[in-house]
């Protein structure tokens, strides 16, 4: 039990202190976005523009109401030139890995990334712009891509 006790003590520890790292590091990014996702399934933006090399830090919040099983959003970001809809599709029956693809090869189109977020709730993801180039982002809940996409356009 008390083994148990430390272990927990230790994961709560780096937990706060990785959510204080990334806390400290959206406060200093260069480009500061938030974008919501509701229950009508749409994002209020469908574009973000940032300049290769810049840090970028993206709080998407979920403003609806439903629950996640039935209406909960992401945001992931892709390299250049992905498909979205081979994306999307490649992840669809991966619940428990918030519908991303397994298929390493379009495991590996991803830039960035949000956990998929019920109702109310919110994360700040963190990272730097990479070549110029449009980066197209979409929620991986099944059947949202069609509407919740858009694109990061990197000068
Ligand atoms: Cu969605």
């Amino acid at each position: 039990m008390k083994k148990f006790l430390l272990t927990t003590a230790a994961v709560a520890l780096t937990t706060a202190i990785s959510l204080a790292d990334a806390k400290a590091d959206a406060a200093k990014a260069d480009v500061k976005v938030t974008i919501t996702g509701n229950d009508q399934m749409k994002y209020d933006k469908g574009e973000i523009e940032a300049k290769s090399g810049q840090t970028i830090a993206i709080t998407f919040k979920n403003i609806g109401a439903l629950p996640k099983e039935a209406m909960g959003h992401n945001v992931v970001i892709l390299k250049p030139g992905s498909d979205i809809t081979k994306f999307a599709i490649g992840g669809v029956a991966n619940k428990a890995g918030d519908y991303l693809p397994l298929d390493p090869a379009l495991a590996a189109l991803v830039v960035a990334k949000t956990k998929i977020l019920g109702p109310k709730e919110e994360e700040t993801i963190v990272f730097k712009a990479g070549a110029a180039g449009d980066y197209p982002f979409l929620c991986t809940f099944p059947g949202h891509f069609g509407i919740m996409k858009g694109v990061l356009k990197v000068k």
